[in-house]
């Protein structure tokens, strides 16, 4: 097992001992790191097993997520709902819903000496995610992922899950929160810098579009996964096709635009969130096409006509409400997501600036294509 040093400072336990918190009879073979998540720590836990080989461990970020036992509790209401209605109406392919795997003693979540919090998740075995879409081949099945995903929620009253990390994804909130930040630090001018706060500045008009639509009830308020960036759908190996979304942390009450936008942004950016060429990246709509192609197969049946006339302010909003995110945390001083060097928030920030710009002025070939694919799914 290899042990880098920013393990070493998990906790007192090793790594095995945790993991072994989560298992009965099996041996623990290995622990190591895994994916490349911005809150929680990930790692992937290889057992000597004959039916299950893996397992997620996760040590949940409680700067983030400040009441752990809710979010378990969420997770544990949703894939049983969802598990539920599989063996009811089974699919007609493979699909698949990760489980929360409970300790020795039936707890969902184990605390170390520390007070760190940890929890167990099934792996998805055969599969693989994508950290970018290179060809509009696999970009029907990350939207069709998507698709199933609201649809097997679509009959969970939102109010079974609690609102486990508040404010998530409400853009006004993000800009008063930048807006705070600006008040407090004097940032070094630079052309970057700059770019961003002009970025920024120009759009204000746009940023309460989704949560005005939701007050005034032209958005109705259901679950979502609030994550669901294309390197959280996992494929079948050999299929190559989509068999889950994994990351549960942030499903709650929300509005499916925010999915919607954030799957968009992240599977339509050929480059990839973590490119450091950020004055090339743009919005592939061919990818676009794709993506939300997959989607109307299967969520035409839940949506409606205000549904369709918000996808583009979507795709806009949350792709401008990342780069906001990002470039806030960086003049906050990288305290929320995990950075691997202190400009790496401002290039993060950049990329979706550039992305938006790039949504911006390709609006009416977006809103182009979300017609014809309506017109089909009639
Ligand atoms: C964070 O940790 P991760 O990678 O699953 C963030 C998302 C962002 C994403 C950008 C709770 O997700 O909102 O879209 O980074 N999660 C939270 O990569 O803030
Ligand atoms: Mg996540």
């Amino acid at each position: 097992m290899k042990i880098t040093e920013d393990m070493q400072t998990l906790g007192v336990e090793s790594l095995v001992t945790i993991a072994e918190q989560f298992t009965f009879s099996d041996r623990v073979t290995g622990v190591q790191a895994f994916g490349s998540g911005n809150i929680n720590d990930t790692f992937l836990v290889t057992l000597d097993s004959a039916t299950e080989k893996h397992f997620v461990l996760q040590r949940i970020n409680t700067q983030v997520f400040r009441q752990p036992e809710l979010v378990m509790r969420n997770m544990r209401t949703l894939t049983e709902h969802v598990r539920d209605r599989l063996q009811r109406t089974p699919a007609n392919r493979r699909w698949e819903v990760p489980r929360v795997l409970l300790t020795k003693n039936t707890q969902d979540i184990w605390q170390d000496s520390c007070g760190y919090y940890w929890r167990a998740i099934s792996f998805i075995e055969n599969s693989q995610s994508f950290d970018t879409l290179q060809d509009s081949s696999l970009a029907a099945e990350i939207g069709y992922a998507l698709g199933m995903f609201h649809n097997l929620i679509s009959d969970l009253p939102p109010e079974k899950l609690a609102d486990t990390l508040e404010g998530f994804h409400i853009t006004p909130l993000y800009l008063q929160q930048y807006n705070e930040v600006l008040a407090k630090t004097q940032p070094q001018p630079s052309p970057e810098i700059n770019y961003g706060w002009k970025f920024v500045s120009d759009r204000l008009n746009f940023v309460s579009i989704l949560e005005d639509a939701k007050a005034t009830g032209k958005l109705p308020l259901r679950l979502m996964h609030g994550d669901p960036k294309i390197n959280n759908v996992m494929f079948d190996t050999a299929t190559h096709k989509a068999v889950s979304v994994i990351d549960l942390d942030t499903v709650k009450p929300g509005l499916v635009h925010y999915d919607i936008g954030d799957c968009l942004r992240s599977g339509c950016n050929p480059a990839g969130e973590e490119t450091e060429h950020w004055t090339g990246v743009y919005f592939d709509t061919d990818l676009c096409q794709g993506i939300l192609q997959g989607y109307l197969s299967v969520a035409q049946a839940f949506l409606t006509e205000n549904d369709y006339l918000y996808i583009y302010d979507a795709i806009r909003l949350i792709t401008f409400e990342l780069g906001l995110r990002f470039f806030t945390d960086y003049l906050a001083g990288n305290i929320y997501f995990k950075v691997k060097h202190p400009e790496h928030n401002l290039a993060r920030a950049l990329v979706q600036f550039k992305l938006t710009e790039s949504i911006e002025s390709q609006e009416t070939k977006i809103r182009q294509i979300i017609q014809d694919l309506r017109i089909i799914n009639k």
